[in-house]
């Protein structure tokens, strides 16, 4: 039995067995999760998410220093990172790379990493994201910098987990088209172009704010996030309440050599500033909580019904959908 309250005083190996309990989807892990889920509304949730290669884990490891040395007079802040890996158990390459990258953080006990296997996780990826981040959040960790590949729809989902979403992108990567692609550019609060030490980056940077200036002025006008026209709605039943707009910034980092990361800890702070001056904060919590809730009434109902199924029944209902004798609505009817 894993201990909540070891967890809560910063034991790091009862966090880890946690967070690995919610891997497995054990009965612990709902144990805690409810144990911790009191503690927790604390932190802030930065997605760090873009192409592979584009350098996300080298950027989350020198935001992760500069959180830890940029608050002088204060106690600096504790910071934990999420490499959110959809392929591969544990085996992956990449997850190595991350080790390895990461090990110059290892010796700070104000910093704890932890990568993210996705096999069989219940409610997908995006759900266990949200537990390791109760954990986290529980834990007592101010920061939770969480890497996902901005791919499929998963990575946007987990994206959207957080307060605070980065998307990195790289110069001649042709990123810039994939980026459309995949919407991820309409998730983006701050916007970075890493590799500014590559000539091409200007030009990157450039083709963005084209990009990001489309979308701004475009048939959606300016509210193409989706918790911009969550909020604006709210906004909209005050009139007299106008709230200021966040700008999405685009900033030329170079994450190998740690410039541009300042200006980025600002930007993350400011943003964070700015979701709890308009209420964004709240929306947004609100917002993911409710969606969390939902996944698991979903999982949770389709288990029970699952249970109760008389499977012969069910395959001559879907035998008679091949066969186009009854349409899929009314099996469903049919099934229920
Ligand atoms: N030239 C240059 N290379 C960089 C910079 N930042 C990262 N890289 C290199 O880019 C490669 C990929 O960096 P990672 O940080 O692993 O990128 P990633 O986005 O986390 O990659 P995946 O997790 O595999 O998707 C590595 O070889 C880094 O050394 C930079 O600012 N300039
Ligand atoms: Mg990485």
């Amino acid at each position: 039995m894993i201990d909540a309250e070891a967890i809560r005083s910063g034991n790091r190996l009862a966090l880890s067995r946690a967070l690995t309990a919610v891997e497995n989807n054990t009965p612990d892990s709902k144990r805690l999760q409810a144990a911790l889920f009191p503690f927790t509304g604390n932190a802030h949730l930065v997605g760090v998410t873009g192409a592979p290669g584009s350098g996300k884990s080298t950027l989350v490891n020198q935001l992760a220093k500069a959180f830890r040395q940029s608050s002088s007079n204060e106690k600096p802040p504790k910071i934990a990172i999420i490499a959110v890996d959809p392929t591969s158990p544990y085996s992956g390459g990449a997850l190595l790379g991350d080790r390895i990258r990461m090990q110059d953080l290892a010796g700070d006990k104000g910093i704890f990493i932890r990568s993210m296997a996705s096999r069989g996780a219940l409610g997908g990826l995006a759900h266990s994201t949200a537990a390791f981040a109760t954990l986290l959040d529980g834990a007592g960790f101010d920061v939770i910098l969480i890497e996902t590949v901005g791919a499929g729809q998963a990575e946007v989902d987990i994206a959207r987990l957080a307060h605070t979403v980065i998307v990195v992108e790289a110069p001649g990567m042709g990123d810039d088209i994939q980026a459309i692609k995949a919407g991820i550019l309409e998730i983006a609060d701050i916007l970075v172009v890493n590799k500014a030490d590559r000539p091409e980056a200007e030009n990157t940077a450039r083709a963005l704010n084209i990009m990001l200036e489309m979308s701004h002025g475009g048939i959606n006008g300016a509210g193409k996030h989706f918790m911009r026209s969550l909020a604006e709605k709210k906004v909209n039943t005050e009139p007299s309440d106008k709230k200021p707009g966040w700008e999405t910034p685009i900033r030329l980092v170079t994450a190998i050599e740690g410039s541009g990361i300042d200006t980025l800890v600002d930007d993350i702070r400011r943003h964070k500033a700015y979701l709890v001056s308009s209420d964004l904060w709240k929306v947004k919590e609100a917002f993911r909580l409710e969606k969390d809730l939902e996944a698991l009434i979903k999982d949770k109902l389709l288990d029970q019904w699952q249970e109760n199924l008389d499977e012969e029944k069910y395959q001559d209902l879907l035998a008679e959908i091949l066969q186009r004798k009854r349409s899929p609505i009314e099996v469903l009817d049919l099934l229920l």
